[in-house]
């Protein structure tokens, strides 16, 4: 977002090779079994097509129709992969999902550190329809697979101390190539990306801890195998890959924060009326429409969570 080269790049423009590079992932992912000697390349070149069952949520669905698949997985912010919309569709392939735990740890009486198939196994899965808006003014509608973040924050008992939470991302360069301080793409952030939630955002029904999208498993430019969902605040909010989640009582630095403070603040709720020094907030354009349309208050779903901030400054605490 630092080093944009302008803010709403049109869908037409993502690459052709981004593209399909998404479609044989998806025709690989079938085929993989009969695939023979050729299996391990696809296997190492080609995002996961694994389906992931969950029971579809009559509450947390939005009207609006999905985004098409190829555009939610060629058109990404990942910068560990690169700068570029197309970088992370290309270099995914780099990340190994598998094996995966993620430590839960910080002020909680019963710190773990959970298998993913433990983590997928601990409260049935649910498919949400969420909108995601992008701080950069685009945004999608996509169908998540998870379940609500704050099922296994309960499990763990965070002590009274506990006021904000923070996720890690995976940090290695070797499956990460912009985490390598000399590639030409370096996006001078700090790594292992990290972000945070208050901890009653991060016990809200909506924030979900996410393993799927489409009914398939996360491809890895959508952060495999496990990322936090926010839909009520800018995208980047929402960290991809994660390796712990963690119990703090002082406010954490987010990555976005510590590039641009006074462009990324920590709460970074989706707000039209505020808008980014560099960029109106007002208006939005939906990956595959033309027409730009407006930002709606908390993304739309202010009804459910403009309570978390009665008598806040939403301009100060931005
Ligand atoms: N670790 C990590 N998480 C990240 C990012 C990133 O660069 N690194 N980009 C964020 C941004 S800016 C957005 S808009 C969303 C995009 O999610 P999507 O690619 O699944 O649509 O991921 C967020 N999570
Ligand atoms: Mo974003």
């Amino acid at each position: 977002m630092l080093i944009k080269r302008r803010p709403d790049i049109a869908s037409s423009e993502i690459t052709a090779r981004g593209l399909y590079l998404s479609r044989r992932a998806f025709i690989a992912g079938g085929a993989a079994l009969t695939l023979g000697p050729s299996r391990a390349t696809a296997a190492a070149e080609t995002p996961p097509a694994e389906p992931l069952a969950a029971k579809p949520s009559p509450t947390f669905r939005v009207d609006d129709p999905p985004t098409k698949f190829e555009s939610a997985t060629t058109y990404n912010n990942f910068y560990e992969f690169g700068v570029d919309k197309a970088d992370p569709s290309i270099y995914g392939a780099r990340l190994r999902p598998r094996p995966w735990t993620v430590r839960v740890e910080g002020l909680c009486a019963r710190p773990k550190t959970y298998d993913l198939d433990e983590l997928l196994r601990l409260v049935p899965l649910e498919e949400r329809v969420y909108r995601l808006r992008c701080v950069e003014g685009w945004s999608m509608v996509i169908p998540w697979i998870g379940f609500p973040l704050a099922s296994l924050i309960k499990r763990v008992e965070p002590t009274g101390k506990a006021r904000f939470v923070e996720f890690t991302t995976l940090y290695d360069p070797a499956q990460f190539p912009g985490q390598k301080k000399n590639l030409i793409s370096f996006s001078s952030l700090e790594w292992p990306y990290a972000e945070g939630l208050r901890l009653d955002e991060a016990l809200h029904p909506l924030t979900l801890l996410t393993f799927g999208m489409y009914g398939h498993v996360l491809p890895h430019q959508n952060g495999a195998p496990v990322r936090v969902v926010v839909p009520w605040k800018y995208g980047f909010k929402s960290a991809k890959s994660i390796v712990r989640i963690r119990f703090v009582t002082e406010r954490p630095r987010t990555t976005w924060e510590k590039a641009a403070p006074n462009e990324y603040g920590f709460y970074s709720n989706v707000n039209p009326t505020v808008d980014h020094p560099r960029w109106s907030q007002a208006t939005e354009r939906r990956i595959g429409d033309f027409r730009r349309r407006p930002t709606l208050m908390f993304n739309g779903y202010a009804d459910q969570v403009a309570s978390l901030y009665a008598g806040m400054d939403l301009r100060k605490d931005f």
